[in-house]
C-alpha cells in the first residue's frame, strides 16, 4: 500500500463523513470505520477451527492469522471501511415455498445474480472517489471470498451485533444483507463498535434449526449447516442430514426467517438481486430435469453455478427424496439411475427409496 499524503484530523473527520454520503450514493444501505484490532475475535476463530466446525472448508485455516490481522493480509492497513447491501428482492415468497415440499428451496441471497462483482465494483469506485479527494492511497476492496473476519469487522464498525444464529443483525434491518469492506491505509477517525445485544431471551433461531447446527449462542457448527451441505461439501450429504434438509437445495435461510428482526427488512431495489428463472418457485422436478448445457445457461452469474451441475443434481435428488410421493417425482429419479457420476447415482437411490416407502404408506392408507 502507498502511505497517505498528510492529512489533518479535521479533514479526516470531513472525509468520513463525506464517504458515509457516497456509500449510500452508491446503493451501500451502512457503512461504518474500525481500525484493525481483532485480538477477541482470533481467539474465537481459533477456538472454531480447533474444534474443527470448519470442515472440509480447509480455506479457513489456510491463511493462518491473515484472517484476523488486516495489516498482515494488505500491510499498511489501518482502518476498515464496512458496508451492507440488503438483498431480499420485492415480493419473493420465502417460507411460504418451505412449507410447499414439491418446490426447491434456493436461498434468498441466491436467486438472482452474483453479488461479489457487483459489491467489489463499488468499493473500487468508492476507493476512487477518496482518491480524488485526498490523492493516492493505499487500498484494497474485500467480499466474502478472502481471509477476512466480515461480521467481526461489521460489529466494530457499528453495523450490527451477533445474532445467536450467528448472522450479523441490525436492529432495523434484520441480518437478510452482505457484507463487504475497503481495507486502507487512511488513518480516519473510528465508528463507535456495536455493543448491545438484542436477542435477549429469544431463542427462535436454535429451535428452528433443522439439523441442530447452531451449537452454541452464535456459534453453528458448519459440518452440520445446510449451506455448507448443499453449497461447500464436495462428497457424499451424511445420511443423518438429508430428510432434515427437506426442500432446501442451495443455503438455508430457516435461521433467519424465523428471528423477529426479519420483519424489518427492507426491500432490495438492485435490479441484479430480481428472481431468474423462477428459482424462487420452481418445482423440484423441473429443475432436476435441466440438463447440463441447460444449467450452465440458467446459472450464468449467479452464485449457484459455484456448485456445478453433479452437485445440483445431488442436492435435488435429496430434494425429491423428501418431497410428496408422486409417479412424476419417481419417474425423474429412475431417469438418473443411469447418471454417469457415483456421487449422483448414490443420492437418486436413497431418494427413490425414500419415494418407495411412502408410495406403500400411501397405498396402505388409501
Ligand atoms: C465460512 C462461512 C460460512 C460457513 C460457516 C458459517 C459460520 N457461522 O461461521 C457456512 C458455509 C456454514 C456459511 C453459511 C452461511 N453464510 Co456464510 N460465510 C462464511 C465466511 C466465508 C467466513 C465466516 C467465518 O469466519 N466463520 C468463522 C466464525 C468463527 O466466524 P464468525 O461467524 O464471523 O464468528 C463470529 C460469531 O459467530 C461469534 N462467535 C464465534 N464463536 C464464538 C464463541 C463465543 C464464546 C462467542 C460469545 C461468540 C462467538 O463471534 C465471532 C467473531 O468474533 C463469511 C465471509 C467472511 N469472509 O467473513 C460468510 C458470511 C458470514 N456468510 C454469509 C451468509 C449470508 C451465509 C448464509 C446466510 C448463506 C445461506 N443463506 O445459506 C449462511 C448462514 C449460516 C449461519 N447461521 O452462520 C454472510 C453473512 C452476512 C450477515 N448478515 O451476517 C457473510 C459475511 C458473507 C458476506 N460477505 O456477506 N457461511
Ligand atoms: S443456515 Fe439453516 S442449517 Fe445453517 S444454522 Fe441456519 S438454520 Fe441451521
Ligand atoms: S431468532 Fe432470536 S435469538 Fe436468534 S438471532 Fe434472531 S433475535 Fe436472536
Amino acid at each position: 500500500m502507498s502511505t497517505p499524503s498528510a492529512i489533518t484530523d479535521n479533514d479526516l473527520g470531513a472525509l468520513a463523513l463525506r464517504i458515509k454520503t457516497w456509500g449510500r450514493e452508491l446503493g451501500f444501505q451502512q457503512l461504518g470505520i474500525t481500525d484493525v484490532d481483532l485480538a477477541e475475535d482470533e481467539q474465537r476463530l481459533e477456538r472454531w477451527l480447533d474444534a474443527g466446525y470448519q470442515g472440509e472448508m480447509h480455506f479457513m485455516a489456510k491463511h493462518g492469522r491473515k484472517r484476523t490481522r488486516p495489516a498482515e493480509l494488505e500491510p499498511g492497513t489501518v482502518r476498515v471501511i464496512s458496508v451492507r447491501l440488503d438483498y431480499l428482492p420485492p415480493e419473493v415468497e420465502t417460507t411460504k415455498v418451505l412449507g410447499q415440499p414439491a418446490k426447491a428451496y434456493v436461498s434468498r441471497y441466491a436467486t438472482g445474480r452474483d453479488y461479489h462483482k457487483l459489491m467489489r465494483k463499488r468499493l473500487q469506485t468508492l476507493a476512487r472517489r477518496i482518491e480524488a479527494e485526498v490523492g493516492p492511497i493505499g487500498y484494497r476492496a474485500f467480499v466474502d471470498s478472502a481471509p477476512v473476519m466480515e461480521r467481526a469487522l461489521a460489529r466494530k464498525a457499528g453495523l450490527g451485533w451477533f445474532g445467536k444464529n450467528a448472522m450479523l443483525l441490525n436492529p432495523k434491518a434484520g441480518s437478510l444483507f452482505f457484507l463487504g469492506e475497503l481495507y486502507t491505509d487512511l488513518p480516519l477517525p473510528v465508528d463507535e463498535p456495536f455493543e448491545t445485544e438484542h436477542c435477549g431471551s429469544c431463542n427462535a433461531c436454535r429451535t428452528a434449526c433443522p439439523t441442530g447446527a447452531i451449537v452454541e449462542d452464535q456459534v453453528v457448527d458448519a459440518r452440520a449447516c445446510i449451506s455448507y451441505l448443499t453449497i461447500e461439501l464436495f462428497g457424499a450429504i451424511p445420511e443423518q442430514y438429508r430428510a432434515a434438509m427437506g426442500n432446501r437445495v442451495f443455503g438455508c435461510d430457516d435461521c433467519q426467517l424465523v428471528c423477529p428482526f426479519t420483519r424489518f427488512t427492507r426491500a432490495s431495489s438492485e435490479p441484479d438481486f430480481a428472481p431468474r428463472h423462477d428459482l424462487d418457485r420452481a418445482e423440484l422436478v423441473t429443475l432436476f430435469g435441466w440438463s447440463e448445457t441447460e444449467f450452465l445457461e440458467r446459472t450464468a452469474g449467479s452464485p449457484i453455478r459455484r456448485i456445478g451441475y453433479e452437485r445440483w443434481l445431488r442436492n435435488l435428488a435429496v430434494g425429491l427424496g423428501n418431497a410428496p410421493w408422486s409417479p412424476t417425482v419417481e419417474a425423474a429419479l429412475l431417469v438418473r439411475l443411469a447418471y454417469p457420476s457415483d456421487l449422483v447415482r448414490e443420492h437418486v437411490r436413497w431418494a427413490l427409496k425414500r419415494q418407495r416407502e411412502k408410495r406403500q404408506e400411501t397405498i396402505a392408507v388409501g
